[in-house]
């Protein structure tokens, strides 16, 4: 089978540079010989250089939004690569990058999959603010809000009126790991209903429990399509330093790993993101570290086996 590939060098929805570094360290490391080491046809999307340049020349704050439209306009052409991969029957692979491409891959791959697309989101944060509770006004805290059609008026407006809002139904979403949920974002989760696996579920049942009951909320009978969207700094600082918000207390190795593997063996995932890779951020181990784990985190994903 082939395995689609987007690579998306992008930092604009948070402040800190170096996050758009994330794929071609990544690329550098090996992860496309990795995979076609495993025995996959690897399809690259062309053009990643592509996002570096579509910065626009004026990009007032809308609300408290930033890079709006520069977020926007990456997103929307991750989008296109993502279907293009999904419509071919690839699972499609997106490299980050920081989350706010997540909206983008997520109109990707409900394009071609409808509402039987289920989400695991795997990360230390919710990702859920709308334009109107975030704070930071940074969209990497926000693109789920997009997705689920939980904005407000600033939100539906331009320039995100091309996300088709609700195209990820509330009850197909499910979080791992998280440990750093904004007052608001808790008030999100609970007035939806939304099921959150947070680090005191993980230490009170084990990951393997923990997955199992995952699985069991948005995909019961494990036929229907999967989309993970797994963001590095959900791992515990000491095993991924290299990212942008890291909170202690996160995911050991063997957890993130078996997580992957476990969504592996479903034999569902039609789509992953794997965000957050920060080169920039630490010394040359942290990042050599960091950059291992987040290949390694996509091979598992995708059937490498311990034995
Ligand atoms: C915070 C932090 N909830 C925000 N979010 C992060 O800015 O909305 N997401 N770091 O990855
Ligand atoms: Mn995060
Ligand atoms: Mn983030
Ligand atoms: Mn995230």
């Amino acid at each position: 089978s082939t395995v689609g590939i987007t690579c998306v060098p992008f930092s604009g929805g948070q402040p800190k540079g170096g996050v758009d570094d994330g794929p071609v360290e990544m690329v550098r490391f090996g992860i496309l010989d990795q995979l076609q080491g495993m025995g996959f046809k690897v399809e690259l999307s062309a053009g990643m250089d592509k996002y570096k340049t579509m910065k626009p020349a004026s990009d007032p704050p809308i609300g408290t939004l930033k890079n709006a439209r520069y977020v926007s306009a990456a997103a929307k052409r991750v989008s296109e690569q993502v279907r293009e991969h999904c419509e071919a029957g690839r699972i499609a692979v997106t490299l980050g990058g920081d989350h706010s491409i997540a909206m983008g891959t997520l109109v990707g791959s409900t394009s071609v999959y409808g509402d039987d697309l289920c989400v695991i989101w795997v990360d230390a944060h919710t990702d859920i603010n709308t334009p109107e509770t975030t704070e930071s006004g940074n969209l990497h805290g926000c693109p789920l809000s997009y997705i689920l059609g939980l904005c407000g008026e600033i939100g539906r407006d331009q320039p995100f009126a091309w996300v088709p809002s609700g195209c990820v139904r509330k009850d197909r979403l499910v979080y791992i790991g998280l440990r750093d949920v904004d007052a608001a974002e808790k008030v999100i989760l609970r007035k939806h209903g939304i099921k959150a696996f947070s680090m005191h579920d993980v230490d009170k049942h084990g990951i393997g429990r923990i997955v199992e009951m995952a699985m069991d909320h948005v995909n019961k009978d494990r036929t229907l399509p999967v989309h993970m969207s797994f963001d590095v700094d959900a791992l515990d600082p000491s095993v991924a330093p290299a990212t942008g918000t890291p909170v202690r207390g996160g995911l050991t190795f063997r957890e993130g790993h078996y997580i992957c593997e476990a969504v592996a063996e479903s034999g569902c995932l039609v789509a992953l993101d794997l965000v957050e890779v920060n080169p920039k951020l630490g010394d040359p181990e942290s990042l050599r570290q960091t950059v291992a784990v987040g290949c390694s985190l996509v091979r598992c994903s995708l059937g490498e086996r311990l034995l």
